[in-house]
């Protein structure tokens, strides 16, 4: 009996260890994480003027390097289109996926793919022209409406359309700088795509943004989040952990601006988020302070949110369905216990 127990726990020690030897060691080596993000999407992975890009998932890229690293920067972006994204993350083209990606059944389940907590919960809206006196999607009734290939929205635009009588004709579109272009050069009646993407939209790429309106209605949840590769479980955790610490932070107030003096804390959840007591860091093949570097370089889930999509950013949304599951949102931590 003891020695069926010793036996099993040794298995599962050399299952774990080789595991992790493929994308954690491989970045080590490496000395770089290698991020697939956006070519551009305003709030969430864009490219400014100097080609550095910033947004939510980039600030997730940045939060995983400095778990990793200790820095931030030695993150190399690859920006993916929706149609070749995860064909980049099957290939080891990229570790991770960060790229505003709806996590469905078929991708979970037939892409060798698999799909960590969502940092972004989104849905499909539209955007019109605010002297077009669209007020419900009826009023759709044989518009174009421009789409990007590849995304669920294609699907669920020709879904909806079907279901409830709408004849709009989708114009699709493989790279979103061209459907933006057309769309807002007056070529389409309509555009639809996440409703975060639409804001991001409306603020960078209208000539002037007053003159459209993104409708309040959305025709699906779009529950976005990183993908990574089956076959590599510690990866996957590392990716999935980040993610929860950085909610967890948040409850916990711990802030950019504080962890360090939040480090000195004797509260009992700060010290194992933080690494002070636990060993959970060594557990996944990081350093036990991997979360206290992350939060560093680009603070808690809530700050993150802020600083790239909340009131504050040029998307100006509200937390709502993304605010801590303490103040009726859907963010909620599992426990670093
Ligand atoms: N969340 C949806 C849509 C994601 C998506 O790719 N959206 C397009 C526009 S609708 C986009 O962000 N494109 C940015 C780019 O291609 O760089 C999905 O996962 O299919």
């Amino acid at each position: 009996m003891k020695w069926g127990v010793i036996t099993t726990a040794a298995l599962l020690a050399v299952g774990v260890s080789s595991a992790s030897a493929a994308t954690l060691d491989t970045i080590k080596q490496r000395g770089t994480l290698v991020c697939g993000v956006s070519t551009g999407f305003a709030g969430f992975s864009m490219p400014d003027s100097q080609g550095n890009f910033k947004g939510l998932d980039v600030d997730y890229c940045r939060a995983l390097a400095a778990g990793i690293f200790n820095d931030p920067n030695k993150v190399r972006y690859v920006a993916l289109t929706a149609q070749n994204r995860f064909t980049a993350l099957q290939s080891g083209e990229i570790d991770v996926l960060y790229r505003n990606s709806t996590e469905t059944f078929l991708r979970g389940a037939t892409l060798g793919l698999r799909q960590g907590p969502i940092n972004f919960y989104d849905g499909q809206g539209f955007v019109v022209k605010k002297d077009a006196g669209v007020k419900e999607l009826k009023d759709l009734k044989g518009a174009t409406v421009c789409v990007a290939q590849g995304t669920t929205h294609e699907v669920t635009l020709g879904d909806y359309g079907r279901a409830n009588g709408i004849d709009w004709k989708p114009l699709v579109f493989d790279r979103v700088d061209t459907m933006y272009q057309t769309f807002f050069g007056g070529r389409c009646d309509a555009m639809t795509q996440d409703a975060s993407a639409l804001a991001g939209a409306v603020a960078t790429a209208a000539p002037n943004p007053a003159d459209y309106v993104v409708l309040p209605i959305t025709i699906s949840k779009e529950p976005l989040g990183p993908f990574t590769r089956n076959g590599d479980e510690v990866w996957t955790d590392i990716v999935a952990w980040l993610h929860y610490g950085l909610v967890e932070a948040e409850e916990l107030g711990v802030t950019q601006a504080n962890v360090d003096e939040k480090a000195k804390s004797d509260a009992p959840a700060v010290q194992r988020l933080l690494g002070i007591s636990g060993d959970f860091g060594s557990r996944l093949g990081l350093d036990n302070k991997w979360m206290q570097q992350a939060i560093k370089a680009g603070g808690n889930y809530g700050e993150i949110f802020e600083r790239n999509v909340g009131k504050t950013s040029p998307l100006h949304l509200e937390r709502g369905l993304n605010g801590l599951w303490t103040k009726g949102g859907l963010m909620y931590a599992l426990q670093f216990k």
